[in-house]
């Protein structure tokens, strides 16, 4: 057990058990910390590439403006366009995982590395994946959620609505002005627990695509960075999806 008592896999075993049962589970220790940190000096040379390269209209979504200095929110794609992350998308350590969770074969649709620096990471909206990528099989889809530094409640870890990978997908709404910052509005999260999943470094939470989930502020003096690889298996198609992913960047794994 870790913090705030939420409670991560013995085992794949139980792994695949606790994920069947909420709808997300955590696995400590896939990563080491030192490879975590190497995956973290490359996003730092990659958002000084990307901060230099960005149009002003990219800068008002990537950047985040609560940070002091350009601070990037997010950086889309890393499996395709950083090396370091196509070798961790691909590392057998995690695509094991995956494919107990989901079946044989795998690849990456989509990935994203989040960033809250300290005191100023803003929160990430109520949202179910499925939502956006609308798959044929809602069970063909998970998100593994690499934590590149530990993930605790202080400093903004993700939280889950137990079980509700299980109910409907529900309907979600953007703000006019971040037309891809689809959410579930307030009135649909009402009496919906959202329990914290803390993560430590090199640890990855598993959710299953219709898994409601959100993550707060970084309250914290610490860093909350993290790559989010969101697997897919391989006879699964997006064929309803509420975004357009370029399928050009599709990795296959396994
Ligand atoms: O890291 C976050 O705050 C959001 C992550 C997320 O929404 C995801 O991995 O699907």
């Amino acid at each position: 057990m870790l913090a705030n008592d939420v409670m991560t896999a013995r085992d794949t075993k139980d792994l695949v058990a606790l994920y069947e049962e909420d709808g997300h589970a955590t696995k400590a220790g896939v990563f080491t910390p030192e490879r975590m940190d190497a995956a973290i000096a490359d996003v730092i040379a990659w958002s000084d590439e990307a901060i230099a390269a960005m149009s002003e209209k990219d800068r008002r979504w990537f950047v985040d403006g609560a940070a002091k200095g350009t601070v990037l929110r997010k950086l889309d794609n890393p499996h395709t366009k950083r090396a370091f992350f196509t070798e961790l998308a691909s590392d057998p350590a995690i695509v094991e995982l995956v494919e107990a969770l989901v079946g044989k074969g795998v690849s990456v649709y989509f990935s994203q590395i989040f960033f809250k620096p300290p005191h100023g990471g803003g929160p990430k909206p109520a949202h179910q994946d499925n939502f956006y990528f609308g798959p044929s099989d809602h069970d063909g889809v998970v998100t593994a959620w690499i934590a590149l530094d530990q993930a605790d409640e202080e400093n903004g870890c993700l939280r889950y609505g137990r079980a509700t990978h299980r109910g409907p997908i529900i309907g979600h709404t953007a703000p006019q002005d971040r037309p891809f910052d689809l959410q579930i509005a307030a009135p649909d999260m009402a009496g919906m627990e959202m329990r914290p999943a803390p993560v430590p470094k090199g640890g990855v939470s598993f959710h299953h695509g219709g898994t409601v989930h959100v993550s707060a502020d970084n309250n914290s003096e610490r860093w909350r960075r993290a790559c989010a690889f969101h697997y897919v298996r391989n006879d699964v198609v997006f064929s309803h999806p509420a975004l357009p992913y370029d399928h050009s960047l599709v990795l296959r794994v396994s």
